[in-house]
């Protein structure tokens, strides 16, 4: 979970919120085309074939809202049907996701033709979701009514984290409650979309936490997690200071495959840190949250969003150099350092007194020209791993060199590992959580679980101002998941 309190780490704010971004409009035969991903089926007006693929893979007139693909869109002849008259400026930018201003992060978007300079946006009624208004073969299998909402388990900026239990089956997962009312920028629905894309990917492996379910309310959007009951390695790190070098050795391994299992299939993961890290009954690692996920990324492919958390922010991306997987990597370094040290390597609880080394850009200094010293009880292995995680230049960092992940796999500190013992759950973990049962809630932190467990009521007019169709499609079932529900 992103939204543990750190007692002495510095897990301060993600930052997803910047500078808006400028909205691309093509007009073509009175239609105004915007770029948008459909994650429902979705078919072409022009040529009748599906829409799909990752991205922004189809365009939707914002006046008559149809929807072709983007290679159709100049070829459509049939004119909108809803033309607007009265021009209105539409307001953005031209950078992607979320910064923090001093990174110029421009992302250059391939899009096919030059963007109209002016044109308005249609605003689009407000409209409660009707599952008949979905298309055939989307409508929403699970609502609310369908769980019984048990306790918090975790809270953050946008969203908040319950343990429910599916009604029908009796079985236990993790909802996260994101509030519409939120998420308005195009960058939060982007946030939004990515997060649900990344976890169709990560339902496929061992090591991340996979989805059962997605669906909305007026008000809310919920996604439907498989609930992991350890806790967090920031809950465990609260409580045990520093781990044995044995037990940061099996986490790391188990942390890099799931991350490997990620770059390969191009996605940059951006937020690893140990509220993330969750534990099962067993000990094996899950990653969570992939919000702050970066898509679509080729091997060689670089992006330039200046994102993440800022103990873990790598050095490229404080320099506001163009990144790629290499950043993953570095905070895999950060995070088993903590693991190890039990601190941060840029430890600044000393210069908490003064105000001015109390501040995020004395942390980036830090990140960026300090020396990292690790501690001397750590064993030579442990302490090389940590210099090659932690190289401030990524083109020298293991894991991003011609090798890639192989270099990390022959790394002296995982000469232990059987990998592929290991990917397939094969090595027992070196610690097991406690628990008392499916619904044991010991591992995680009271200040959540002691919140009562309620949703507030829906507010009309909150309602009216959220525009609905941003969310249609949201509405997800996986079927892997379903199966195995059927043979309860
Ligand atoms: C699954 N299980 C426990 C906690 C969680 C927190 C966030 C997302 C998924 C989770």
């Amino acid at each position: 979970m992103s939204c543990t309190p750190g007692l002495k780490f510095l897990t301060g704010s993600i930052y997803r919120r910047g500078a808006r971004r400028w909205r691309k409009l093509y007009r073509v035969n009175g239609h105004i085309f915007q770029a948008k991903r459909f994650n429902r089926r979705a078919f072409c007006a022009f040529c009748q074939d599906r829409i799909w693929g990752l991205g922004r893979q189809g365009f939707k007139c914002i006046q008559c809202k149809l929807l072709v693909h983007k290679k159709c869109h100049k070829l459509v002849q049939k004119p909108c049907s809803n033309e607007h008259v009265d021009p209105v400026e539409v307001k953005d930018d031209a950078n992607g996701e979320s910064t923090l201003g001093r990174a110029s992060s421009v992302r250059s978007r391939a899009e096919p033709e030059p963007p109209l300079p002016e044109t308005p946006p249609a605003p689009a009624p407000p409209a409660p979701v009707r599952p008949e208004d979905l298309e055939p073969g989307s409508q929403r299998q699970y609502s609310l009514e369908d769980f019984e909402l048990i306790r918090v388990i975790g809270r953050g900026s946008y969203a908040k984290v319950l343990m429910v239990e599916l009604k029908r089956t009796k079985r236990v997962y993790a909802m996260k409650v994101i509030k519409k009312a939120l998420v308005t920028d195009d960058e939060d629905i982007d946030w939004v979309q990515t997060e649900k894309h990344v976890f169709e990917t990560a339902s496929n492996h061992p090591f991340l936490v996979g989805l059962h379910s997605c669906f909305q309310t007026p008000s809310r959007l919920f996604f439907v997690i498989e609930f992991v009951r350890g806790g967090d390695l920031m809950f465990h790190m609260q409580r045990q200071r520093r781990l044995p070098e044995e037990h940061a050795r099996f986490y790391a391994a188990e942390i890099s495959l799931a991350l490997h299992f990620l770059h390969e299939r191009g996605v940059i993961y951006r937020d690893l840190k140990l509220d993330n890290v969750l534990l099962d009954h067993e000990g094996h690692i899950k990653l969570t949250d992939y919000g702050m996920c970066k898509e679509g990324v080729r091997p060689g492919d670089t992006t330039s969003t200046f994102c993440g958390t800022p103990n873990y922010i790598a050095p490229e991306i404080l320099r506001g150099e163009e990144y790629g997987f290499s950043v993953d990597w570095w905070a895999l370094g950060v995070l088993t350092y903590e693991m190890l040290a039990g601190r941060s390597p840029f430890d600044i609880a000393q210069a908490a007194d003064n105000p001015d080394q109390n501040t995020e850009d004395y942390l980036f200094q830090v990140i960026l020209e300090k020396t990292i010293r690790i501690p001397r009880s750590l064993s030579v292995k442990a302490a090389s791993v940590l210099k090659g995680f932690l190289n401030k230049n990524p083109v020298e960092r293991l894991g991003c060199g011609e090798n890639g992940f192989l270099d990390i796999v022959n790394h002296p500190f995982f000469k232990s590992i059987e990998w592929e013992m290991l990917e397939q759950k094969q090595v027992v973990p070196p610690f097991k959580p406690r628990l008392e049962g499916e619904r044991d809630l010991a591992n995680f932190p009271p200040e959540f679980t002691d919140e009562p467990v309620h949703l507030t009521p829906d507010n009309d007019t909150v309602i009216a101002d959220i525009d609905q169709s941003e969310f249609e499609g949201f509405e997800y079932v996986n079927p892997l998941l379903m199966s195995l529900e059927d043979c309860v």
